[in-house]
């Protein structure tokens, strides 16, 4: 909450009394008795829209990589720090490792061979990998592969550890509810083994979670439920790129069906409730056409984007910024953002821009707070 001093005079508040001694007094009194007379501050309690703290921001894939890498080399990773992972923290938000008001992201590191110990805890998380291969994290026990593309949910309370078993190092990004529990003070942590064990270390194709989930519209109904929140541990980058593909290619040969014209939108869900896939957390994947761009839209609630191919040019309120691969950027709640898809030289076939969104609407959405508005074009 910005302390905006409190106003005694008239100038641009008519409904102020004058100035008096008396009036002065009160207002010492209300401050010695710790008490905010609900005028002076209404405008900033209540404004009149979503005014966002958080700023508009992005982080270059490359610069984000080279720390990343230079940890790789001086920071250990065990039991206390728990993960190499490196933070956004938005300039808006006073230092905290905070990309919005609610969401965590960074972007997490594993040399070859090591393992980031198992523990637990309340908060929402999810890893999705921009490029490499090599690490599988495990979630329950059950070893998940991660490769580019691919998008791991795993909701609160799972054990869960990582492990490079490649001779490279690398690096995905986590997005986390941290700043929400942070803020609602809701928040368990539980440590787990310290060591993975022999079948931890053994690479698997398919994941249990796989096996049992990963067939399109069956659920495995003889079987217990595994775990808490989504049972799908991973959301493969040929599924993604699949459904992107169909709803686009259907759109060209003169189905009408996408909202806007040249851009795809899938959304990850649940399979055992067709709902968001993780409790506080939307994560969805864009698709916007070589060429094309996407009008102004403002969402309550924030999101962060990811560049997963592809090049372009975003709009986020009055600052723009050209992205590429991997660069990531913060569209605080309310801003209008509008992306263009502008292919380079270097991209690949299609000149798509592929986008991997995350953002906080599950929770906006179950308190009533979530609204959406798309701008006319001019
Ligand atoms: C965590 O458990 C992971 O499991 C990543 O990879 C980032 C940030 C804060 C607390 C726990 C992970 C995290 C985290």
């Amino acid at each position: 909450m910005t302390d905006s001093p409190v106003r005694l005079t008239a100038e641009d508040r008519p409904d102020q009394p004058p100035v008096t001694p008396e009036l002065e007094d009160l207002y010492r009194g209300f401050e010695k008795a710790l008490l905010v007379p609900l005028w002076t501050r209404i405008g900033d309690l209540m404004p009149q829209h979503p005014r966002s703290k958080a700023q508009p921001h992005r982080w270059e894939w490359k610069a984000l990589l080279d720390v990343a890498s230079r940890s790789g080399d001086l920071v250990p990773v065990g039991r206390g720090g728990e993960r190499r992972a490196i933070a956004l923290a938005n300039p808006g938000l006073g230092g905290r490792p905070y990309a919005t008001a609610t969401l965590w992201a960074a972007i997490q590191y594993l040399m070859p061979g090591e393992d980031a110990p198992e523990h637990r805890h309340t908060q929402n998380a999810f890893r999705f990998v921009v490029e490499g291969q090599g690490v599988w994290t495990v979630v329950e026990r059950d070893p998940v592969p991660m490769r580019r593309g691919d998008f791991l949910p795993q909701a609160g309370m799972n054990w869960h550890a990582h492990h490079n078993a490649a001779d490279e190092p690398m690096a995905w990004i986590d997005g986390l509810d941290i700043p929400f529990q942070y803020d609602v003070e809701a928040q368990f942590f539980d440590f787990g083994r310290d060591g993975l064990s022999e079948h931890e270390h053994s690479t698997p194709d398919r994941s249990r979670a796989e096996r049992l989930w990963g067939h399109p519209g069956l659920a495995p109904v003889s079987q217990l439920r595994p775990i808490e929140g989504t049972p799908l541990l991973r959301y493969r980058w040929e599924d993604t790129d699949a459904a992107l593909t169909d709803q686009l290619d259907l759109e060209r040969e003169g189905h009408p069906g996408t909202v806007e014209p040249g851009h795809a939108l899938v959304r990850y869900t649940n399979p055992t409730t067709a709902a968001d896939v993780l409790p506080t957390i939307r994560a969805q994947f864009h698709r916007v056409r070589r060429g094309a761009e996407t009008a102004p839209r403002r969402e309550t609630g924030s999101s962060v984007y990811q560049v997963f191919d592809g090049s372009g040019r975003v709009r986020v309120g009055d600052v723009s910024w050209s992205v590429q691969r991997g660069d990531l950027f913060v569209v605080p709640s309310w801003m209008p953002l509008s992306v263009r898809s502008e292919a380079s030289a270097s991209d690949s076939d299609s000149g798509a821009l592929d986008l991997f969104q995350f953002s906080d609407a599950p929770i906006l959405a179950k308190l009533n707070l979530f609204r959406s508005h798309v701008e006319e074009p001019a």
